[in-house]
């Protein structure tokens, strides 16, 4: 384990991750960040990838997503490299390597009428084992009404991996393979005694810490005059192993054999921590 001089993440925060699954970390992203990732989405709005998609429907004010950032564009390169988060990431998984396994942009636009489902995100990925940490935060402020996320607490620890569903839809993701996938996500929302959740509102600068089994939701953005610019990071620590969960991984062009380890696909999946 690398030794960490100054943390960033308290033992209370460390705490309340592995206990809800999700936890909020205030004034991670400094300024000078948050200024050149302001740059770094509008060049990677005006060039999407291949991976590039509106969860929402046509016509509206788009929930638009992309993927595979750092490699195409400086901002985003420099700030997973030299940026706060790997560490935080670290620091809370208690990791002693971390790779990137995917950035994840989700942009609702004023106005974007589409939720995000319940789901969550390890049954999306090819990818097995415990140590994964999504790390999200928004260029702008979010409150509930313009998106924020909410979390099932503790649900990272129920032992289940839930079908994966079209975020912006909630309909079945079909290609999906796996026989040890449980049909549905419960309605957490019709049953709040039985399934308490947290919702997460933040100002430019905190992040969202959580679990790859965390099942986590957001609702439309109903304002019409600010938009909600987030970035999600994946980064995998020392269990994580590839797992082919379908004909084809959703994010990646090729495939590894399962149990190989990200390492192999290092231009896509660089380790982030330590830093070199
Ligand atoms: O931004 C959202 O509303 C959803 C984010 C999400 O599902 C994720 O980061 O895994």
């Amino acid at each position: 384990m690398v030794e960490i001089l100054d943390r960033l993440a308290s033992r209370e925060q460390v705490r309340t991750f592995h206990e809800d699954g999700a936890v909020c970390v205030r004034n991670v992203i400094d300024q000078h960040w948050l200024d050149v990732l302001v740059g770094a989405f509008d060049e990677a709005v005006a060039a999407p990838s291949v991976f590039s998609k509106n969860y929402g429907p046509e016509g509206a004010p788009r929930y638009f997503t992309d993927h595979r950032l750092f490699n195409r564009f400086d901002g985003f390169r420099r700030f997973l490299f030299d940026g706060p988060l790997p560490q935080l990431a670290a620091e809370i998984l208690g990791a002693s390597r971390l790779d990137l396994y995917d950035e994840h942009l989700l942009i609702k636009e004023p106005g974007s009428p589409t939720p995000t489902y319940w789901h969550h995100d390890m049954p999306y990925f090819s990818i097995d084992g415990y140590d994964l940490a999504s790390i999200w935060f928004s260029l702008d402020p979010v409150r509930e009404e313009t998106g924020a996320l909410r979390f099932a607490k503790g649900s990272h620890k129920w032992g289940k991996l839930f079908q994966p569903v079209k975020i912006g839809l909630n309909e079945p993701v079909t290609s999906f393979d796996r026989d040890d996938l449980v049909a549905a996500v419960p309605d957490i929302d019709g049953d709040p005694d039985r399934y308490p959740t947290v919702t997460l509102e933040t100002e430019p600068g905190d992040v969202i810490v959580f679990h790859g089994l965390a099942l986590h939701s957001s609702g439309p953005n109903t304002r019409t005059d600010v938009s909600r610019r987030a970035l999600s990071y994946r980064f995998a620590g020392d269990d994580i192993r590839w797992k082919n969960r379908s004909e084809k991984p959703l994010i990646f062009e090729r495939s590894l054999n399962d149990g190989d380890p990200l390492s192999l696909i290092s231009e896509e999946c660089p380790q982030v921590w330590p830093r070199d």
